[in-house]
C-alpha cells in the first residue's frame, strides 16, 4: 500500500514536471524577449552625429535615442537600406529627442546620415552628418 503510494507521488511528480517545463522554458522565451531593449543615445548637433559609428546585432531589438542637441537647427536621422529592411527617415527639431526602436535584421554596413540641406548650402551629410552602422551576426560580437 505504501509502496503504491509513493509510486502514485511520484506519477504526480512527473506530471507536474511535464506541464511545468514547457512553461518554464516558455518563460526563459518571454523573459528575453521581454526584457528591456538596450537604449543607446545618438546625439545629432554642429553637423555630426555622436556615436558616428554603430555596432548592433542582428536580431536584437534597441531603442534608438535620437538627441538634437542644437539650439535652432532641425536634423534628420536617416537610416535606409532596403536589402538590410531598414528603413529610419525621422526628423529632429532642435531640442527634441526621439525614440526609435530599431531591430537589425541583416548582417552588414550601413550609413546614416542627416537629409536637411538649404538652399545654396552644403547638404548636412556633406558637413559631416554622417555614421556608420554595422550589424553583425548573433554569436559574432
Ligand atoms: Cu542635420
Amino acid at each position: 500500500m505504501r509502496l503504491i503510494h509513493s509510486h502514485r507521488q511520484a506519477g504526480l511528480f512527473r506530471f507536474a514536471n511535464i506541464l511545468l517545463l514547457p512553461a518554464m522554458l516558455f518563460a526563459n522565451t518571454v523573459f528575453a524577449e521581454g526584457s528591456e531593449p538596450r537604449t543607446i543615445r545618438i546625439t545629432l548637433g554642429d553637423y555630426h552625429f555622436s556615436p558616428a559609428q554603430l555596432t548592433l546585432t542582428a536580431g536584437r531589438p534597441v531603442i534608438l535615442e535620437l538627441a538634437n542637441t542644437d539650439g535652432f537647427t532641425p536634423h534628420n536621422f536617416s537610416l535606409q537600406d532596403k536589402a538590410g529592411g531598414l528603413d529610419i527617415d525621422v526628423n529632429i527639431s532642435a531640442g527634441q529627442v526621439i525614440k526609435i526602436p530599431l531591430t537589425p535584421q541583416v548582417s552588414g554596413n550601413y550609413d546614416y546620415y542627416c537629409n536637411k540641406k538649404l538652399p545654396l548650402l552644403k547638404s548636412h551629410r556633406m558637413r559631416g552628418m554622417k555614421g556608420t552602422l554595422l550589424v553583425t551576426t548573433p554569436g559574432s560580437e
